[in-house]
């Protein structure tokens, strides 16, 4: 743990995070969203980066890894929501960095995906990451945030007409919702106008099925390759 000085002498203590070798500075960070540093997770990334990492390896070496951590002591109670809203800031501030790189195309977009974590439940950082791989793919991507109702979902898709709808929850008591949501299309006789993919931590292969969804997606990757392959096979039947 780092710690500030209190008055106006130096910080003697503070780590120079561009002293340490690649695998000293990914553990340094790891500490450092444990204890929601944004300004040195930031600075961090920058590194990396600078030195030649891919945005995709510091997503998944330093930061995502670092919210492993935090996310089994939150769970065991050695962490609490404010820590942890810290850990979910700071990892915010690393991944504002990779989120160009991560997007970065050029191309046309190969289709529209709307996306957002179900009402009753906050968690973003694993949606924002979907989007930015999505983003990376080549959709246009719509994010509708968190706490998203059926009808903000519906008027959604009025809107923007996608290819693909996205649904994430991380909590056990919001999975269900996600039923609701497709379930609502059903009855409007509009569930097969999308392609609806599901993700987040709780939800496995045989929940995905059982809600109607077409895909479960493990992570952001698998997201981003299962939306290209449904689209062309969803095109090439058109
Ligand atoms: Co929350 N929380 N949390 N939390 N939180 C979990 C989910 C929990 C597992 C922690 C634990 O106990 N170990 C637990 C849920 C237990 C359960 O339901 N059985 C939990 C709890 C209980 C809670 C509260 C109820 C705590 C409380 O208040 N007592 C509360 C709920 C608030 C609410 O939503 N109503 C709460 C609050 C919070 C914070 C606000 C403090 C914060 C969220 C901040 C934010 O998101 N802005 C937070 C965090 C950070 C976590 C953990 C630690 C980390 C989640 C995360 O960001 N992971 C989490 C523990 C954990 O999951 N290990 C936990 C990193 C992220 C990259 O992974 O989100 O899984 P993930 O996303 C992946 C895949 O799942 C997939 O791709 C992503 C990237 O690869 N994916 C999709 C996700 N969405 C997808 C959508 C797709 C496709 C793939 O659509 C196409």
């Amino acid at each position: 743990m780092q710690w500030g000085s209190m008055t106006d002498q130096p910080d003697d203590d503070a780590i120079d995070l561009s002293a340490l070798a690649d695998a000293e500075l990914i553990s340094q960070m790891h500490d450092d969203l444990y204890d929601g540093l944004a300004d040195e997770i930031a600075e961090g990334t920058q590194i990396l980066l600078d030195r030649g990492s891919s945005a995709q390896q510091v997503l998944d070496d330093a930061l995502v890894e670092g919210m492993r951590i935090v996310g089994i002591d939150f769970r065991d109670g050695i962490l609490f929501v404010p820590e942890v809203l810290l850990s979910a800031n700071a990892m915010k501030a690393g991944m504002a960095l990779l989120r160009p790189l991560l997007a970065e195309t050029g191309a046309k977009p190969i289709g529209t995906i709307v996306i957002g974590t179900v009402k009753g439940d906050i968690h973003d950082i694993g949606k924002n990451l979907v989007a930015m791989m999505m983003e990376g793919a080549g959709f246009d991507v719509i994010d509708l945030g968190v706490n998203t109702s059926v009808d903000e979902y519906l008027a959604a898709l009025d809107e923007h007409q996608p290819d693909i709808l996205g649904l994430s929850a991380l909590l056990t008591t919001t999975m269900p919702y996600m039923k609701i949501v497709i379930d609502t299309l059903k009855d409007k006789g509009r569930r097969d106008d999308y392609i609806v993919l599901v993700g987040g931590a709780p939800l496995n292969e045989e929940f995905g099925a059982a809600v109607g969804a077409d895909a479960y997606c493990r992570d952001a990757s698998i997201a981003a390759e299962t939306a290209k392959t449904l689209v062309a096979q969803r095109r090439a039947r058109v």
